[in-house]
């Protein structure tokens, strides 16, 4: 029997670890029949919020997006998304981005379908419009190797224009593969892992990782990772863009 006073995960002051086995359910208005985990959000420090979200009969997600954008994943399962009066049925790594300000529906949400939320307050920028409502589906975004290396792709889920201020990607490793150096950046993670296993070091500390496994890394939180493994390790991850940097 697993001793219940053990855990991979961890909440450090700049990076957390968030394994399923410490999950607790939240309710979240609108959001009904359905289990929600919230790995990240500002409580912990971040400037973002991830969650998770599992169907239960008869779920529904119903609400209207404010200050802040959603980019819901579809990680598992099949759901009807209604957005701007535009309908779709998403199935496993099909997904909506919904910018400010919009109402949004998931219905006819298949028993046990789990959706990923990544949220993040939207910061304008002069000259530009917020961005349009956009419905995607990761099978068909191309993935380039990483800086050249063929054990690693990655694949961009939003398009890169100045508009969006965060980015969504799905980064996948060849088993043995490794980012090429320890980054060291302004940039905020939240990361779910969707297949496979490996190592990351966050903050010059080793941690083992599997699918299921979410990570927040603050920004300049030191990172690291490579696969381990008969299978590819795969995670997506949001990322803030495009803004300036400081208000100094
Ligand atoms: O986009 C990134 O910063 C990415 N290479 N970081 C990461 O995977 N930890
Ligand atoms: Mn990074």
């Amino acid at each position: 029997m697993e001793i219940s006073a053990l855990t991979r995960s961890v909440v450090k002051s700049n990076h957390a670890v968030i394994a399923p086995d410490g999950y607790i359910n939240s309710n979240v208005p609108g959001w009904t029949d359905c289990t929600v985990n919230v790995i990240i959000n500002e409580a912990m420090g971040a400037k973002l919020c991830q969650t998770i979200i599992t169907a239960k009969t008869n779920c529904e997600l119903v609400g209207t997006t404010k200050e802040s954008q959603i980019f819901f994943y579809i990680i598992s399962g099949e759901s009807k998304a209604t957005v701007s009066d535009e309908t779709k049925t998403l199935t496993k790594g099909q997904f909506v981005y919904v910018p400010i300000g919009k109402e949004y529906a998931f219905s006819e949400i298949a028993e046990g379908t789990q959706i990923l939320t990544f949220h993040k307050v939207y910061e304008h920028l002069a000259g530009y419009s917020v961005p349009s409502v956009l419905f995607g589906d990761a099978a068909n975004v191309p993935g380039p190797s990483y800086l050249g290396d063929d054990a690693l792709r990655l694949q961009v889920l939003l398009p890169d224009e100045l508009t969006f201020d965060m980015a969504v990607n799905i980064f996948t490793y060849d088993s043995g593969g490794h980012l090429p150096m320890v980054e060291t950046h302004i940039m905020e993670h939240g990361l779910l892992y969707l297949q496979g296993q490996g190592v990351y070091m966050l903050d010059h500390q080793w941690y083992p990782i599997k699918k299921g496994d979410s990570i927040w890394m603050a920004p300049y939180c030191q990172q690291w990772f490579t696969a381990m493994g008969k299978e590819p390790a795969v995670y997506i991850y949001y990322k803030n863009v495009n803004r300036f940097p400081t208000v100094i």
